[in-house]
């Protein structure tokens, strides 16, 4: 037995080819018809062109990432019905095609947010980072949101005032840009490059919140799951909602997946087992307060997809993407755990107890800088990723057995 590892791929538009992920040891794709508009229905004949196209490579087609939940059903507008009727058909369509399993998240307007896409590790490799004083620069002094004075103190105010006074206007373009574009154009698929006035666009998206609070929010994503899950119950899906990534509300915009208790409210809210979570290290691990072996014990039999990776959190709350197996997270007892209930799973005749991995983002290095990607996604960094929590893998089961 071995875990499903998985590689994501951005369709036909991501600089990195299957031919070449079918080198780096992956057994499986993590991908999305991204040429579909969300909310719009993904028919059968276009799942089978891709799930075709990727197994003439020798891979699979293991986990859909995203079938992206439309800002109108976030929102709880009158909309929402028939946009979750076509959810709903999307679902029935993957389980006919035999992909079972489902991430997607919950996140208003952004997905994942950093200040900085490439900021340069000693040995020369370049990670993502946020920065949460040039963050809180971003959006009281560029974007200028109304309500942003609000959301922070006096001393995160007067450090993000100083840090804004030193930007070039090529930083806050670039910040701008890593802020809106790519969390924005990551909704849709892919990374566009010609935006049209993204702040006050952006700033449009944010207001449309106003009046949207935690409980809102929750309430909205109630609706979605009690629709969603019976269809995906009928015909053998697992969602997975992937965390808030970073794990606490931003511009003013609620939250609702950053820690153990929105994973129990998520429970109780449907408590379906296909009703599960994507556990991703490296989001919850932005929070010191989430114990990570801890969490996947708590909700082991609805985790269905695994994104791992290791965040480094310093002393004032700011964070970068370590390497994969960076000791401040503890990935060898989530694999102990992760093995443990692959094992249970099985002695149980569940039949999703190979639940698949992926190493989620890697570091820029080598031939990367040479090679266009999508943020996060370079192909050295994240084979690098892949072949350490492969090795993790075979020798804790090693352990595992022989103790
Ligand atoms: C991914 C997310 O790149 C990433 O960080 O983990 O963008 C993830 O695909 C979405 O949140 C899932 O809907
Ligand atoms: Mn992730």
């Amino acid at each position: 037995m071995e875990l499903k590892k998985a590689l994501r791929w951005f369709g036909k538009n991501d600089p990195i080819s299957l031919a070449q992920i079918a080198q780096t040891g992956a057994k499986g794709i993590v991908t999305a018809l991204h040429h579909i508009p969300n909310g719009e229905v993904w028919a059968v004949d276009e799942i089978l062109k891709t799930k075709t196209n990727i197994e003439s490579y020798g891979l699979t087609w293991d986990v859909v990432e995203s079938l992206p939940v439309s800002e109108d059903i976030k929102k709880g507008n009158p909309t929402r019905d028939a946009i979750i009727k076509n959810y709903k058909e999307s679902v029935k369509n993957l389980g006919e095609c035999g992909i079972t399993t489902i991430c997607y998240n919950f996140m208003p307007v952004l997905d994942w947010a950093r200040t900085s896409l490439s900021y340069t590790l000693p040995n020369g490799t370049e990670a993502m980072y946020y920065q949460s004083d040039l963050f809180a620069a971003f959006d009281i002094y560029i974007l200028n949101r109304p309500q942003a004075l609000n959301d922070y103190t006096e001393v995160q105010i007067t450090a993000a005032e100083a840090i804004y006074k030193t930007l070039s206007k090529k930083d806050i373009q670039d910040i701008a840009y890593n802020i809106i574009v790519v969390t924005q154009s990551f909704i849709d698929g892919a990374v566009g490059e010609d935006e049209k006035e993204p702040v006050k666009l952006f700033l449009e998206l944010l207001a449309e919140y106003d009046g949207i609070d935690k409980a809102k929010l929750r309430e909205n994503f109630a609706y979605f799951l009690n629709e969603v899950i019976p269809t995906a119950e009928k015909h053998g899906v697992n969602l997975a909602v992937h965390p808030d990534d970073p794990p606490f509300p931003l511009l003013g915009l609620p939250r609702i997946m950053s820690a153990p208790e929105d994973f129990e409210w998520l429970t109780k809210a449907c408590p379906s087992l296909n009703n599960g979570i994507t556990f991703c290290t490296g989001s919850l691990g932005a929070r010191k307060d989430n114990n990570l072996p801890n969490i996947f014990e708590k909700f082991a039999d609805r985790i269905h997809f695994l994104h791992l990776r290791s965040t480094k959190i310093l002393d004032n709350g700011d964070f970068y993407e370590a390497e994969h197996l960076d000791e401040s997270v503890n990935l060898a007892s989530v694999m102990k755990k992760i093995i443990k209930e692959q094992i249970r799973r099985k002695a149980c005749g569940r039949l999703d107890y190979n639940m698949p991995i992926r190493p989620d983002h890697g570091h820029k290095m080598l031939d990367d800088f040479n090679r266009k990607s999508n943020p996060g996604y370079p192909l050295i960094g994240r084979l690098k990723g892949l072949a350490e929590l492969s090795g993790l893998e075979v020798g804790m089961r090693y352990i595992m057995q022989n103790n």
